[in-house]
């Protein structure tokens, strides 16, 4: 017989997200990343995506009271510390998402974190979200968000502001803010004076903190942005306040990206399981 050894019940975060074929992005980041970061990783699926690393080819979104299900079968029987959404494709699926949030507990002030990461487009410029479904980003998860965290792409859709030097990014952030959330991080991307460096901005209302970091050249970075939401909602759910979660989630992103690899013909992946001991090279 078998000895078996008690397991501590990790925290248990809730990825609410889209499927990425080929295994880079969406839900197959998230989950990777959870499992890095030592949390039990839940999934509800928004879309189902067909694609590989040259790109999308194909979305099939669920009704949004599948996705709804998914979120109070596990919120009221499994228990969520923490929330982050990915891809949620329609206004319909992001207001049912809304609903079903108020109702179970997650999001707003003192209730489980909610990490908004408003996913618009893949790395290849496909669009994963209808054009509506701004404005239900805008005025109704933002408003219930712990944390949005929008890249540049997305900020200059969500407030038509063209981040060009860091003086865009803090009214960027100041702009964003206003709209509810609790803290906005605006991803550092490819700004005229960070030449060697990406420097996010965190902005809870009172204070900006810059978050500088390296900057890669490579073109593997497709599942970078998941990476960075499911980390910080990982250290959240262990209890760390915005602020030191991020500043654990952004070394967990860099290293993340600086461990990429080539996969198929176009963008590789990020690699969130560079933590992660290959127990398994000792059974070759
Ligand atoms: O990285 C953003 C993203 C999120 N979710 C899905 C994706 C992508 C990018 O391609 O495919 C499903």
């Amino acid at each position: 017989m078998g000895e078996r050894t008690v397991g501590v019940t990790p925290p248990r975060v809730m990825t609410i997200a889209g499927t990425d074929s080929g295994g880079g992005a969406g839900v197959a980041a998230d989950l990777r990343t959870m499992a890095a970061c030592g949390v039990h990783g839940c999934v509800a699926v928004t879309a189902v995506t067909v694609q590989n690393s040259l790109g999308v080819t194909g979305v099939h979104t669920l009704p949004p009271e599948t996705v709804a299900a998914q979120i109070e079968a596990v919120a009221t029987d499994i228990g969520l510390d923490a929330v982050k959404t990915g891809m949620l494709a329609t206004t319909p699926i992001i207001r049912a998402i809304a609903e079903v949030c108020d109702r179970t507990g997650i999001g707003s002030d003192g209730r489980t974190p909610l990490v908004v990461d408003p996913v618009a487009a893949s790395m290849h410029g496909d669009s994963l979200l209808a054009d509506d479904a701004l404005d239900a980003y805008r005025t109704v998860l933002f408003p219930r968000a712990t944390v949005i965290t929008p890249n540049l792409d997305e900020v200059r859709l969500l407030t038509r502001i063209d981040v060009r030097d860091r003086a865009g990014q803090y009214e960027a952030a100041k702009v964003l803010h206003a709209l509810g959330p609790r803290h906005v991080l605006v991803k550092g991307g490819h700004l005229a004076e960070d030449r060697d460096v990406c420097v996010d901005l965190l902005y809870d209302g009172h204070t900006f903190t810059e978050l500088p970091g390296p900057r890669f050249t490579t073109g593997n970075t497709h599942g970078g942005g998941d990476t960075m939401a499911s980390a910080l909602a990982s250290w959240l759910a262990r209890g760390f306040p915005v602020d030191r979660a991020l500043e654990t989630a952004k070394r967990f992103v860099v290293e993340a990206v600086r461990h990429s690899y080539d996969l198929g013909a176009g963008h590789g992946p990020v690699s969130p399981l560079w933590a992660v001991r290959p127990w398994w090279r000792d059974a070759d």
